[in-house]
């Protein structure tokens, strides 16, 4: 189901991007073993191959759709079983896609047979014993985390949703310290469950001719996965002194908060204080860190409670933003299939999602939605998969995906920057604009949010490649997972941890074996997209206070790239709506200029030592 997760955003449970050809060590031996199979072959091969996929694509995501909704032994059971055969099956074809690798092929059949090869995020070993474990062990994992929860001393047990409800809210260390503790508990027995887990698939990623599943992961960027990590280093370099200015003055205002017991004004900030599990996104401690006289003034979350928005209601407007450009509105079938609101009776994997079930117009998310400012967010978030699913699903099966998956997670991410006070304002959400004054207070809040998870976002798979290479071994799972985190986030665990607690399976993506590299890349792209498509909407103010809502030039433009999914290296989309095919940070710098600019005024006009 780890798989399916992927697949919920992406339509496809087992296939991620492509590799460049060169770099698979397995190419080589492939071609000296196969000299006799001809074009033909391979083409026919590729055609047998997509057909299968899709057929059992749509068996796996009814299952998987099933067992998220719906957490029982029972559903545990059916889906690993659709799970064992969805991972055997595309380990099968990429196995047999290596015999074609000499064939001259036309490029989008050479593509294909790329894809095929090298786009598994869990392979396992050819042997059915260990097949069968490992999809054992993806459903008990997904369970563990799905059905997670931690009684308060009062005895109330609560859901994940709800603890984060409280880590955003509550201002008392001392609860905050217990619930994030708390929730931790829930992942110690995933230890020796991921451990199996990590084995298996390293030697399945072996059996197909990679080094391990590091090299697996980041051979699908149509690029050498060194050079890739390259890319990562260079795109974290841009934008680390931001991140800096923003981590100092957060912690400045933290220990004027709550003290220098609680709160040094030097080293790494306790990671309970940031208002999230995960201290990825920052933005609901907004009201403790906001400018003395540059605050708008309104919260999105009072303002949705004040026009009665409910959880309906909220994805309608969501889905409006997308029409606006020109999208055709979502079909009844997502209205009535979607799920919105947590149910009571049952456990479901709350974790929000999108689904594409038929891989054709079967698209749904499922969220347990709360009604606020960051839900709203989220929701524009999911709907911008769905959006991305259906503007592709006229390619082969094997291109209904992303141009690379940082592509997926940056779509809706793009639409949501548009939500500014001028847009607020044209829905009827809020009465009156704030002067350009107030930009700061904006800018400030939205770094809390984005620039803040930047090194979150980075920090997950350079833990998890060191992991799967070996770098990183069982006996300091923990903490060579704090080591990153101080390295690159600056925070650190508010009490004492040990090798008997796990604490990256606390973060869903770790169970749910979701690669994470993809939000660090959607949160570098959507500043670039979000740029560009201001430029197309012919916004001439600065790119922070630009909508694109209504922009019909835009959202053909963002149309353009969408549909092409998966068929093009990346480059090629992302030069479609930017012009350039190189990522590029300075997006993010450019929206973020008059903040930092503020930021490093305040930070020195109260003597702060940045750094940790
Ligand atoms: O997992 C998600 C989405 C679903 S693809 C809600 N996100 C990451 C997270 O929550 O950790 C979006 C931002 C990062
Ligand atoms: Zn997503």
């Amino acid at each position: 189901m780890a798989a399916a997760k992927t697949a919920a955003e992406s339509s496809q449970p087992h296939l991620n991007q492509h590799q460049s050809q060169s770099q698979n060590p397995s190419q080589s031996q492939a071609k000296s073993s196969t000299a006799a199979v001809t074009s033909d072959d391979a083409k026919a091969f590729i055609q047998a191959a997509e057909a299968e996929l899709a057929a059992l694509s749509l068996e796996s995501n009814r299952a998987e759709w099933i067992y998220s909704n719906f957490i029982t032994e029972d559903t545990a059971s059916l889906s690993a079983s659709v799970n064992e055969k969805m991972i055997s099956t595309s380990v099968r074809l990429a196995t047999e896609a290596a015999k074609y690798a000499a064939v001259e092929l036309d490029p989008v059949n050479k593509r294909k047979l790329t894809m095929l090869r090298s786009a598994l995020v869990l392979p396992s070993p050819l042997d059915p014993a260990k097949n069968a474990e490992l999809a054992g062990i993806v459903a008990e994992l997904n369970g563990l985390y799905g059905k997670g929860k931690y009684c308060l001393s009062d005895g109330r047990c609560l859901t994940q949703t709800e603890l984060s409800v409280m880590m955003a809210e509550s201002r008392d260390p001392a609860l905050l310290k217990e619930i994030w503790a708390g929730w931790r508990e829930i992942a110690k027995p995933m230890r020796p469950l991921f451990e199996r887990e990590v084995v298996l698939a390293n030697e399945g990623a072996r059996d197909l001719g990679f080094a391990n599943l590091s090299e697996l992961w980041r051979s699908q960027y149509d690029m050498a996965p060194d050079a890739f990590s390259s890319e990562l280093d260079r795109l974290w370099g841009q934008v680390k002194p931001l991140y800096d200015s923003l981590h100092c003055y957060v912690r400045g205002e933290l220990n004027a908060e709550y003290g220098d017991k609680v709160v040094p004004k030097t080293g790494p900030i306790p990671a309970h204080l940031l208002g999230n599990m995960w201290a990825q996104q920052w933005g609901t401690i907004y009201p403790l860190v906001a400018p003395k006289d540059a605050d708008p003034g309104y919260n999105v979350t009072e303002l949705l409670a004040a026009k009665g928005y409910d959880e309906q209601k909220m994805v309608k407007q969501a889905e409006s933003f997308f029409t606006s450009l020109g999208f055709a509105p979502l079909p009844e079938t997502f209205w009535s299939r979607s799920l919105f609101v947590q149910p009571k009776d049952r456990d479901v994997v709350c974790h929000a999602s999108a689904w594409d079930l038929d891989n054709e117009d079967d698209i749904r998310i499922k969220m347990c939605i709360q009604k606020t400012a960051e839900d709203f967010t989220v929701i524009h978030h999911e709907l911008g998969h769905n959006f991305y699913q259906r503007a592709y699903k006229n390619q082969p099966f094997i291109f209904k995906n992303s141009a690379n998956d940082g592509f997926h997670e940056a779509i809706g991410d793009t639409v949501a920057l548009s939500i500014t006070p001028k847009y607020l304002q044209q829905i009827g959400l809020l009465s009156d604009v704030p002067d350009a004054s107030k930009d700061i207070g904006l800018l400030l809040k939205q770094a809390l949010d984005k620039v803040a998870f930047l090194p979150f976002g980075l920090m997950i798979d350079q833990w998890r490649w060191k992991v799967f290479s070996g770098e990183i071994t069982p006996a300091n799972y923990n903490q060579a997972w704090w080591e990153l985190r101080e390295k690159y986030q600056g925070v650190k665990a508010p009490l004492a941890r040990s090798e008997a607690d796990f604490d990256p399976g606390a973060k869903y993506h770790v169970p749910g074996n979701v690669p994470y590299t993809r939000y660090f890349l959607a949160h570098i792209l959507q500043f670039q997209f979000h740029r560009s498509l201001c430029d197309i909407a012919g916004d001439k103010g600065p790119v922070h206070r630009c909508s694109i809502y209504g922009s019909k030039e835009a959202g053909a433009k963002l149309n353009q790239m969408l549909e092409l999914g998966a068929s093009k290296p990346w480059p090629e989309a992302l030069a479609v709506v930017t012009g350039t095919q190189e990522m590029d940070a300075s997006a993010v710098l450019d929206y973020f200029a008059p903040l930092k600019v503020w930021l490093d005024e305040q930070n020195s006009a109260a003597n702060r030592q940045c750094g940790w």
